[in-house]
C-alpha cells in the first residue's frame, strides 16, 4: 500500500493557539483526509515545540515551572485540534522522553559523521525568536522586527554544525528535485539564499536549561531548532524505542521505515529556511533520506497586518467557533487563501463567503433538488430513462467528469482554493440546468414523468460526486449530504480517483431534508461578534496578575515640552516621577497637543519600558493615551483628584 506522511509545524507553546496555526493543521488535515480517501496509508503528525531559553523566561515570569507551563500549553492545541475535529495520528511534545533520546540520537549520528565542532560563540541573540541576528552595525544590538525589542548579546562556548560544508550538496539536491520546495517563488528564495554562502550553525548553548541536553556534554542544551526539527523523525520511533507510539495505540515501535521520508512539511512561509536549508543539512549529514516536499504557506493578516498578540488583532479561535461551523471555518480558509499567498481575514467575508457558497450554492442545490425528490419521485432517487436522455444530459455528464479530474488535479497540485472554485463550477451547472429544465413545472404534466426523474437523476448524481469530491474540505456536511441522498456508508470512503458520473443509485430511499449550512445574518452576527469580544475577553488574552504587576505604571508631572524638529507627530516631553531627574519621554501626540499646554499635566507613564531610540532622541518610558475614534486621536490619561508626582499605580 501506498503510504503519506504529512506534517505540521509544531507549534511553539509561546501563545495560546490563535488562527495562524489553525490553518497549517488544517490544511494538513484536508490533505490527510484526501489522501486516505484515496487509498493511502496515511500518517499525519502535529504537536508542541517545547523548549528553549524564552520558554523558561515565560514560565519563570509566570511563577510556574516550564514542565507545567507546557503541560497546559499543549492542552489548549489540544483543545484546538479537538475542537476543530482535526484528526492527527499522533501529537508529539517535544518535551517527551522519547523525542529527547531520539534528537540525541540525531545529534551523536551528526557527530559522529564530523559535521559537529565545539567553539566560541559571540552574537546578537533575540529570545524571543530563539535565534541569532544578524549585526547591521558594528557594536550595536539589532533590533527583531518581529519582537520590537533589541537583541541580547551573547558570548558563550558552543558546539557548531558544519552548514558551510552542505552549500553545494543542498544546490544539487534543489536542483535534482525542483518540486523538493514549493511554491517555486519559494524554492527560488532558497537557492538563492543557499548560493550566497552558508556559514557554520550554532547548535547548542549552555546558558539555557530547559530543553535537551547534548549528548556526553550535558551542560550544553541543543538549539531548539535543532530539537524541534528532528520531532518529524523521533515522532515515528527513529531514534527510540517507539515506546509512546505503543501507548498511543500505534502497534508497531517504530514506523519511520514506513513512512520516512515525509511526503509533504506544511510550514508557514517564516519558518521556511528552518526547513528548506537546515533540516535537509542535519538529515545530509546523519545519512537520513530527505524529505520530498516542503511547502510554504503564506499568512493570514488581519487588517492588512500579521496577526501577532502585541498588535491585538489575532483572531480568537474561541470565537470562530462560538459564531462558525468548523466546516464554514475549513470552507473559508482553504477557498479564500491561494496556497502559498497572503490572505486578510475578516468575519465579514467569511459569512459572506458561508452565504453566498456554502447556504445560497451548495446547500440551495441540495435542499431543492431533494425535496423534488420528496415530492415528484415518493421520497425515493429516479431512475434515468434512455428516452429522456439527451445532448444536453450528455454534456453535464461530460462536466461531472472533467471537473472530477480537474479538481483531483488541483487538489494533488496543493491548489486547494482553483479546486474548490472548480468545484463551484459544477454546482453552478447544476443549478442551471434545473433552472432550464424547470423540473417543478413538467411535474404537472404527467406525460413528463421520465424527463423529470432524469433531471433529478443527473442533479442527484452531481451531488454525489460533489459529497465525495468535498469530502476532505467539509467532512461533517458532507457526510450530512451523503445521508440525506440516503446512501451507504461515507463519501469520505470513496475514492476520488475512481469516481465516476454512473453510480447505482435507482430505487435508494432518501433520507431527512435538512439544510446543510443556515444562512447567517451578517450585520446582526458582526454585531454579536464584536460585543463579545469586548466583554469576554478569552483565555487566550487573560494576563496573570503577576504578569500585569510587571509592568511599573507611575504618576507622573510633565515639566517640559517641546515639538522634535523635523517630526510633525512627535514631542519630547520630560517627565517628573520622583526620580532624581525627569524621565525623557517622546510621544506621538504633536497634532493634539501644544507644548505649552502639557507643562504642570499629570500623566501616566510606563516607567520600565526598554528604552528606545526615536528620531535619535532616547525615549525613556511611554505617556498613556485613550485611542478614540478612527483618526486614532490620542487623549492623554490622567486624574480627577490630585496624585503625587512618583505614585505607582495598581
Ligand atoms: O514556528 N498566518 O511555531 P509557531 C498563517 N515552533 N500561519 C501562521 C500565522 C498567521 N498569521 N502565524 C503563525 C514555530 N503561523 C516553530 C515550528 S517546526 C519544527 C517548529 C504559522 O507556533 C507559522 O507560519 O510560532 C508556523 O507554520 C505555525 O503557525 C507555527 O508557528
Amino acid at each position: 500500500m501506498k503510504t503519506f506522511y504529512v506534517t505540521t509545524p509544531i507549534y511553539y507553546v509561546n501563545s495560546f493557539p490563535h488562527l495562524g496555526h489553525l490553518y497549517s493543521t488544517l490544511v494538513a488535515d484536508t490533505l490527510a483526509r484526501y489522501k486516505r480517501q484515496c487509498g493511502y496509508d496515511t500518517f499525519f503528525l502535529t504537536g508542541t515545540d517545547e523548549h528553549g531559553q524564552n520558554i523558561e523566561r515565560i514560565a519563570r515570569e509566570r511563577g510556574v515551572t516550564p514542565q507545567a507551563h507546557c503541560d497546559e500549553m499543549a492542552e489548549a492545541f489540544k483543545g484546538m485540534i479537538r475542537d476543530f475535529g482535526l484528526e492527527p495520528n499522533y501529537f508529539i511534545r517535544t518535551s517527551d522522553a522519547s523525542h529527547h533520546r531520539g534528537a540525541q540520537a540525531l545529534w551523536r549520528r551528526v557527530r559522529e559523521a564530523g559535521y559537529i565542532y565545539k567553539g566560541q560563540y559571540e552574537g546578537w541573540f533575540c529570545p524571543a525568536c530563539a535565534e541569532f541576528k544578524e549585526e547591521e552595525e558594528p557594536g550595536r544590538p539589532p533590533l527583531c522586527e518581529l519582537h520590537n525589542r533589541l537583541a541580547e548579546r551573547v558570548a558563550e562556548e558552543s558546539y557548531f554544525f558544519r552548514l558551510s560544508a552542505f552549500q553545494d550538496r543542498l544546490l544539487a539536491f534543489y536542483r535534482e528535485n525542483p518540486e523538493c520546495v514549493r511554491p517555486a517563488s519559494r524554492y527560488n528564495e532558497v537557492v538563492s539564499f543557499v548560493k550566497s554562502g552558508l556559514k557554520d550553525l550554532s547548535i547548542s548553548r549552555v546558558s539555557v536549561r530547559w530543553g535537551v541536553p547534548v549528548p556526553e556534554d550535558p551542560q550544553h542544551t541543543m538549539y531548539v531548532w535543532f530539537d524541534a526539527l528532528s520531532n518529524y523523525i523521533t515522532a515515528l520511533g527513529w531514534g527510540n524505542e517507539g515506546e509512546h507510539l505503543r501507548a498511543a495505540g500505534i502497534s508497531e515501535g517504530s514506523i519511520f521505515e514506513r513512512y520516512w521520508p515525509a511526503d509533504v512539511h506544511i510550514v508557514g512561509k517564516d519558518i521556511l529556511r528552518f526547513h528548506a536549508v537546515y533540516w535537509p543539512a542535519f538529515l545530509m549529514a546523519a545519512g537520513l533520506p530527505l524529505p520530498r516536499t516542503v511547502y510554504a504557506h503564506g499568512m493570514w493578516l488581519s487588517g492588512g497586518r500579521k496577526m501577532s498578540k502585541t498588535l491585538g488583532n489575532v483572531i480568537d479561535l474561541a470565537v470562530l467557533r462560538r459564531f462558525f461551523s468548523r466546516d464554514v471555518v475549513r470552507y473559508f480558509c482553504l477557498r479564500e487563501m491561494v496556497f502559498g499567498e497572503d490572505a486578510d481575514f475578516t468575519y465579514g467575508a467569511l459569512i459572506e463567503r458561508a452565504n453566498a457558497d456554502l447556504a445560497d450554492g451548495l446547500g440551495n442545490l441540495a435542499h431543492r433538488t431533494l425535496t423534488m425528490v420528496q415530492r415528484f419521485c415518493a421520497g425515493s432517487l429516479p431512475e434515468i430513462s434512455a428516452k429522456a436522455w439527451g445532448g444536453y444530459e450528455e454534456e453535464l455528464r461530460a462536466t461531472v467528469e472533467a471537473t472530477i479530474r480537474a479538481f483531483v488535479a488541483e487538489f494533488e497540485a496543493y491548489n486547494f482554493s482553483r479546486a474548490l472554485e472548480v468545484a463551484w463550477g459544477l454546482i453552478a451547472r447544476g443549478d442551471k440546468y434545473l433552472s432550464d429544465m424547470k423540473p417543478w413545472d413538467r411535474a404537472r404534466r404527467p406525460e413528463e414523468r421520465a424527463r423529470v426523474e432524469t433531471v433529478l437523476a443527473v442533479v442527484v448524481r452531481v451531488l454525489r460526486v460533489l459529497a465525495v469530491l468535498l469530502a476532505p474540505v467539509l467532512p461533517e456536511t458532507m457526510r450530512a449530504l451523503w445521508a440525506q441522498l440516503g446512501l451507504a456508508g461515507e463519501p469520505a470512503r470513496v475514492n476520488p480517483l475512481a469516481l465516476e458520473f454512473e453510480a447505482p443509485m435507482a430505487g435508494v430511499r432518501i433520507g431527512e431534508v435538512k439544510p446543510l449550512f443556515p444562512r447567517m445574518e451578517k450585520e446582526g452576527i458582526m454585531a454579536e461578534i464584536e460585543s463579545h469580544s469586548r466583554l469576554e475577553a478569552s483565555p487566550s488574552s487573560w494576563i496573570t496578575i503577576e504578569e500585569f504587576a510587571r509592568v511599573d505604571l507611575r504618576a507622573g508631572t510633565v515639566v517640559f515640552a517641546e515639538k522634535v524638529a523635523g517630526a510633525d507627530k512627535l514631542l519630547r516631553l520630560l517627565v517628573d516621577i520622583g526620580e532624581t531627574e525627569p524621565r525623557q519621554v517622546v510621544a506621538g501626540i504633536a497634532p493634539y497637543y501644544r507644548p505649552e499646554e502639557l507643562v504642570g499635566r499629570k500623566v501616566i507613564l510606563v516607567a520600565n519600558l526598554q528604552p528606545r531610540k526615536v528620531r535619535g532622541i532616547e525615549s525613556r518610558g511611554m505617556v498613556l493615551a485613550a485611542v478614540v475614534g478612527p483618526e486614532e486621536r490620542p487623549v492623554l490619561a490622567g486624574f480627577v483628584e490630585d496624585v503625587p508626582s512618583g505614585a505607582r499605580l495598581r
